[in-house]
């Protein structure tokens, strides 16, 4: 069998000069292509940061490397939608999914009080669940996932299978969890966007699954979060190496969810 060659494809933008020139992250993206197929896949990402609702960038680049390691397959996490009325209900439910994942109260309440200081970074921050401290070495930065997708025709019949809207962000938020959860070290993980129309975030274990929480922020709100809890890291740069490099392509098959 002929496999065809992959390729990384990532976006990054920023407004107010280059993000390490202190320039207000916009946006970014990674996707997984074909050779044939890079020209949708760099429109994508472009339209991506060209549209976004926090502003037109002035920075941006797109970089493509070759995969030349082999590529993980797997399963989506399961999905659940929990509606809530509020601010204030959907962050309860956010705190209590953690707690039943395995993250210690003490460790969500230290997290909760240094979240506003990690807001604007373009990659997620990593705490340890022991000591409830920040452990990554990328302040201004964050880790950035990357090496990840789940191919369109794939994840619309899982969509279409769970009655999910079609969804770039829904795709990319669980492409992103699916990934990050399933590593052994990884408890849990918070996240809500930046983008300050997109209210809805998720708590995702290995346990709770990818747990939809239809507020977790009130609309206009530019602070976004996204956090991995993580237990018994003996080797951060590892870890790290996971995330950003080891390549993943989810791949739902029916009837074989969970
Ligand atoms: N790796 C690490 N951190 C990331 C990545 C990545 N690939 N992408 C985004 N982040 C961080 C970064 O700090 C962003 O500011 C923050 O997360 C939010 O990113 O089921 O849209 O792409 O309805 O704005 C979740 C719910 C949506 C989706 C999350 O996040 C659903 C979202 P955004
Ligand atoms: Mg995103
Ligand atoms: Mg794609
Ligand atoms: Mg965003």
């Amino acid at each position: 069998m002929i496999e065809e060659n992959l390729f990384s494809v990532r976006m990054r933008a920023s407004k107010n000069g280059a993000h390490e020139n202190g320039g207000k992250h916009i946006s970014g993206g990674e996707q997984i292509s074909t050779y044939s197929h890079l020209k949708h896949t760099v429109n994508v990402l472009l339209d991506k940061a060209l549209t976004h609702s926090k502003g037109n960038p002035d920075f941006m680049q797109i970089q493509l490397e070759l995969i030349d390691e082999p590529i993980t397959k797997c399963e989506p996490l399961h999905i659940e939608t929990i509606e809530v009325e509020s601010v204030e209900e959907g962050q309860l439910i956010a705190r209590n999914l953690l707690e039943k994942s395995g993250v210690p109260r003490a460790c969500i309440e230290k997290a909760y009080q240094q979240m506003k200081e990690c807001s604007g970074l373009r990659g997620a921050i990593l705490f340890d669940i022991h000591t409830g401290e920040r452990i990554d070495d990328r302040s201004d930065k964050g880790v950035r996932v990357s090496r990840m997708d789940w191919f369109t025709t794939n994840y619309e019949k899982w969509a279409n299978y769970y009655k999910m809207p079609v969804s770039q962000r829904v795709k990319e938020a669980l492409v992103l969890a699916t990934k990050v959860n399933r590593h052994p070290a990884t408890v849990a993980e918070l996240c809500w966007s930046d983008d300050p129309e997109y209210i809805t975030g998720y708590v995702a274990s290995k346990k709770a699954g990818y747990q939809r929480i239809t507020r977790l922020k009130t609309y206009g709100d530019e602070q976004g979060c996204r956090i991995f809890f993580v237990n018994g890291l003996s080797d951060l740069d590892s870890y790290i190496h996971y995330l950003e490099k080891e390549p993943l392509i989810i791949q739902w098959e029916e009837g074989n969810d969970e």
